[in-house]
């Protein structure tokens, strides 16, 4: 069908990404407006509110027990990113709706977690030179299809940290009290904290379990207990650092924390941190104990440990008061000049433009148009919200601020799914012009039709 429906465009032969070409295939959907985000390392900007956060958490993580380190190239193998981590062949986290894919087995990192296996083996590979250094911080921009709101954005930052211990080399399940003993010793050099933890679960239970083939719940005690107080008191150093520039604008406010259980393919026990903020509780971070297939599959078969992963741009919103996550790519200097390296100031907005809201209702397409479009080799998925949000992004860019879906019925008589999306466009540097939003939102509206095969509802 011409004209109508889902157009059967030519996929682009490779792709680009940072002077490097990838081979394309029908997995391929990294966009320009992605493409654009990739190679601006903010976090090496040193005046940049990113920056300064990596620096605070650094220092909470230093030698010579912690090496720090970046990763500048994004692109890593489904490998990297989902097998060697554990990732079952059906988890959600692998499908073109949630990930950036190269082609078919290379992706953007969807998180930072990509780079563990590399890690452990430097650690094991440097082990005669620095000995010490058992632990490591690495930070990266990472990349997820996503909702469009103010703390959601498709390229943000994780820091993955990791922290190891030796175990005699045979037998380490009966040596386990050795290990646990070591271990135990290790916490009481972390100074001790009077905030309020709340932390009500025990540290193994069904729903969080041990890995009893490899582990004893002593260690594993040991090892819950190291991993939390160090988590703890990394963030209530640096927010007790940003209470005191708070202080000077919205009032101190005292800090709480809680430990929730979580879930990852690659740890276990797991949980998430979870700060108490203006009212409202924000994870900020996801760990738990190893899993030791992925440690013996990495060239420290004869270690135990935790890690983390945190999204940088969680804890800088609130260190700094950023109120929008689109301000962290801004060029404008009333907002670069506001930051200074080695300080922690509270943002202040330059004059807030106005929004503008606008609606876009549409018909999604019959499954027979689906099957056509299959037929050119380009099959696209069933609808995913996130194939909207990209569609808005790559037209509005940083002019969208919001994306919400406001009303979604189906046609009783024709079977046909309605959808009704409002669109948020503003600024965070100047006001818009209403012919400006006018024309975004056609665009926004034909490039709907042109890549879902959505029938426009006027
Ligand atoms: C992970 O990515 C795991 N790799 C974390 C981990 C590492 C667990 C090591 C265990 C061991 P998660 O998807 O929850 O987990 O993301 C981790 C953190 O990244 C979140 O707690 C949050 O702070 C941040 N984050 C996640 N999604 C976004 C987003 N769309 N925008 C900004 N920050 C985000
Ligand atoms: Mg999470």
């Amino acid at each position: 069908p011409k004209g109508r429906g889902i157009q059967p465009n030519q996929p682009p032969k490779e792709i680009k990404i940072q002077d490097r070409s990838y081979p394309a295939d029908n997995w391929t959907n990294i966009t320009d407006t992605i493409q654009s985000h990739v190679g601006r390392h903010l976090y090496l900007d040193e005046n940049h509110p990113l920056a300064i956060t990596r620096k605070l958490i650094e220092s909470q993580f230093a030698g010579p027990v912690f090496g720090n380190y970046f990763e500048k190239d994004p692109v890593v193998s489904t490998f990297q990113n989902f097998d060697v981590l554990g990732f079952p062949a059906d988890h959600p986290g692998r499908s073109r709706t949630d990930t950036y894919y190269a082609n078919h087995n290379t992706v953007l990192r969807t998180h930072t977690s990509a780079h563990q296996q590399k890690y452990f083996r430097r650690i094991n590979a440097n082990e005669k030179e620095r000995p010490e250094e058992v632990g490591y911080t690495v930070i990266a921009d990472v990349y997820r299809r996503d909702a469009i709101d103010r703390s959601h954005y498709p390229v943000f930052h994780q820091m993955e940290g990791a922290r190891l211990w030796k175990r005699p080399e045979n037998d380490a399940l009966s040596h386990s009290a050795e290990t646990a003993a070591k271990i135990n010793a290790d916490v009481d050099l972390i100074p001790r904290h009077d905030v309020v933890v709340e932390d009500p679960n025990p540290t193994i239970n069904e729903n969080n379990p041990l890995q009893a083939e490899y582990h004893s719940a002593e260690e594993v005690e040991a090892i819950a207990t190291h991993l939390k107080r160090s988590l703890e008191r990394m963030v209530i150093k640096i927010f007790t650092e940003g209470s005191k520039a708070a202080a000077a604008s919205s009032g101190p406010e005292p800090l709480k924390v809680r430990w929730v259980e979580a879930y990852f393919p690659f740890t276990s026990p797991s949980w998430e941190l979870e700060v108490f903020w203006q009212g409202e509780w924000l994870e900020i971070l996801g760990c738990g104990v190893i899993k030791q297939e992925l440690l013996n599959n990495s060239d420290v078969p004869n270690r135990v440990g935790w890690a983390f992963g945190l999204g940088i741009e969680r804890i800088a919103m609130l260190l700094f008061n950023i109120p929008d996550i689109r301000l962290f790519w801004s060029r404008d200097e009333r907002f670069l000049s506001q930051f200074r390296a080695g300080e922690i100031t509270r943002f202040t907005p330059f004059s807030k433009h106005p929004a503008c809201y606008k609606d876009v209702s549409f018909w999604l397409p019959r499954e027979d148009v689906y099957e056509a479009a299959a037929k050119y080799g380009r099959p696209v998925p069933n609808f995913h919200e996130n194939d909207v949000m990209e569609v808005v992004r790559g037209v509005g860019g940083d002019l969208i601020e919001n994306v919400s879906l406001i009303d979604d019925f189906v046609h009783p008589k024709e079977k046909r799914r309605s959808l009704c999306y409002r669109i948020q466009y503003r600024s965070l540097e100047r006001t818009l012009i209403n012919e400006e939003i006018n024309e975004l939102h056609d665009n926004i509206g034909s490039k709907l039709i042109s890549t879902l095969g959505v029938q426009l509802r006027r």
